[in-house]
């Protein structure tokens, strides 16, 4: 062979890939590796190595249906070494190509690796930017520069208007950037969420079950239920579902929760955008058409594309820019290791029994439950960071490392010391029974905060407070909160904090063993 070899990742599984570019049918061959230490350097939720395999093995197909020559490795291949390092070098033996030519990969470890495949191999290694992303890494650099805070607000607003998403002229549409304060409403008693369209596994997809099922039948959660797209063309209509039936009320339900409803108004589209059936363009064009049409109301439709233009560029900016000291970082000193019910959802605490158990289930939680249920608990009990990040590493069939981290470490923990977020997301019950129905059906009481059946948010999140109120003391947006501590009886205050000591160490914080 002379040609190129063109390597492609698991959620790479895009046409406009940048390895792709300018490729010759006729000399290159595309390599692509489902490898054991990929599905092992965390043991991934057991839906999440199917979704990749899945659409990695379509994928391929869709490439070789396109006339293109591919060097498939299969997981239980006889040859197969397990790691993607290993099988490029055993592809580049065998089949002799002039040129490595790949894209940037989404963690770190990748690009490490990806960057010693020349010297393995003694071919030349070019390494493409992901160009499937609405902010160049560059870009991004370019923005932070000299800044002294990292708001993603600002950032969202100079996408805007370089994209010209939601924009009249130089004005944003509607003449607000953000319209955030009418989307917090919890779910009203008569308001049923349309059922997402579900995707039921193919032959393709079923066979990867199986095997998913033989080699990690020990990891969280099973195969068996799995309906997540595997193509871009059910990414496509997942899309088309969710803006013709859930955008209109993404924004007025978007911070909600409810026992027994795992998915809302939201668009159920993340694994899909991260495994790269979808590009977020599309996503943020689909929603600004419905707006534009009268489908759907600016509040849902700015609050959807604040979402991807927004946050899940800047997280990855972020991300870049500050690795790898990024996940070393322990700003709030929390030591304590990961309770066992985050694995098993065994837990009097309703809502986050739901969550948990929904996560299990389904490999996916919505934003709120990520951040208000599992995080703010994992950030006011004072959780060890590097558990609850590898956790959100584990559970969510979305998660790859340049998303999660910056969303586990920075917003939910504020383990980055504020980098990402300008206070902690810290909240007592109230919040979550504000924004929920599961403190009806809970076994602890969420109006109290001291007592056998008080609401351990309370008492945990007072002691958060306390714990932190130095630390806290100049930070505008802690005023609140610490003007609370202040006025709280110096008794009040003694019981509220025994109270979560006690909690701490009860049972029912039991660590995983
Ligand atoms: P919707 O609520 O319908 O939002 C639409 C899209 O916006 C999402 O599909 C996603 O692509 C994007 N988006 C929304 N919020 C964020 C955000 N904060 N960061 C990046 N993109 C965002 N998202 C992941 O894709 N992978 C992760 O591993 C991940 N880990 C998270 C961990 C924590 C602790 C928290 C608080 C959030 C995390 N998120 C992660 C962000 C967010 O929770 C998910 O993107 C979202 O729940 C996916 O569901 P959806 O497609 O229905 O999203
Ligand atoms: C997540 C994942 C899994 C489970 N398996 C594979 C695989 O076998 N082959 C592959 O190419 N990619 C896989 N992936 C996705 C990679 O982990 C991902 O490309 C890196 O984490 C970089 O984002």
């Amino acid at each position: 062979m002379s040609g190129a070899l063109r390597v492609v990742l698991g959620d790479q599984c895009s046409h406009s890939l940048s390895a792709l570019d300018g490729l010759d049918p006729a000399r290159d061959t595309v390599l692509m590796m489902e490898v054991q230490e990929e599905c092992t350097y965390v043991p991934h939720h057991a839906q999440k190595i199917v979704l990749v395999l899945s659409a990695m093995r379509h994928f391929a197909a869709e490439l070789e249906a396109r006339g293109v020559r591919i060097a498939y490795v299969r997981l239980d291949d006889a040859d197969n070494s397990g790691s993607f390092s290993g099988e490029v070098l055993r592809a580049a033996r065998r089949l002799k190509p002039d040129a490595i030519i790949s894209t940037e990969p989404g963690e770190w470890r990748v690009r490490e690796a990806m960057r010693g495949w020349e010297a393995a191999t003694g071919v030349p290694v070019e390494i493409r930017a992901d160009t499937r992303f609405l902010c160049s890494l560059d870009g991004f650099a370019g923005w932070a520069k000299g800044r002294k805070q990292l708001r993603m607000e600002f950032f969202y607003r100079e996408m805007r208007a370089r994209t010209g998403l939601l924009m009249e002229g130089d004005e944003p549409a509607g003449g607000a950037w953000n319209y955030d304060a009418k989307n917090r409403r919890p779910l009203p008693r008569d308001v049923a969420p349309p059922r997402p369209q579900r995707f039921p596994p193919d032959a393709v997809t079923r066979a990867v079950m199986a095997l998913v099922a033989t080699r990690f039948g020990a990891h969280f959660g099973a195969a068996e239920d799995f309906d997540w797209p595997v193509t871009a063309a059910d990414a496509r209509a997942a899309l088309d579902d969710f803006v013709a039936h859930r955008l209109s009320q993404f924004g007025d339900y978007q911070d909600a929760m409810a026992e027994g409803e795992a998915t809302l108004f939201h668009a159920l589209i993340s694994t899909s955008l991260n495994a790269g059936l979808l590009l977020p363009g599309e996503c943020c064009h689909a929603a600004e058409d419905a707006w534009r049409d009268g489908q759907a109301p600016l509040n849902a439709v700015e609050g959807f594309i604040r979402q991807i233009l927004g946050w899940r560029e800047y997280v990855r900016g972020l991300y870049w820019l500050k690795m790898p000291g990024y996940a070393q970082t322990n700003a709030l000193e929390a030591t304590r290791p990961l309770p066992e019910f985050y694995w098993t959802g065994d837990t009097p605490m309703a809502c986050l029994r739901a969550a948990i158990t929904q996560t299990r289930d389904r490999a996916y939680a919505h934003h709120i439950q990520r951040l208000m249920v599992t995080g703010n608990f994992a950030l006011i009990a004072g959780l060890d960071p590097v558990a609850v990040n590898a956790w959100y590493l584990v559970v969510y069939a979305d998660a790859y490392e340049w998303v999660e981290l910056p969303n586990t470490h920075g917003m939910a923990l504020f383990a980055d010391g504020g980098v990402m977020a300008s206070k902690p997301y810290a909240a007592s019950g109230a919040y979550i029974n504000r924004m929920s129905d599961h403190c009806r059906g809970c076994a602890f009481d969420v109006k109290k905060a001291v007592g056998a059946d008080a609401c351990p948010f309370n008492a945990l999140y007072w002691d958060f407070v306390a714990r932190h109120a130095e630390r806290f003391a100049k930070n505008p947006r802690m005023a609140m909160p610490l003007m609370g501590l202040r006025r709280m009886a110096p008794a009040k205050l003694r019981d509220i904090r025994a109270q979560a000591a006690a909690f701490l160490e009860s049972d029912l914080m039991k660590g995983y063993t």
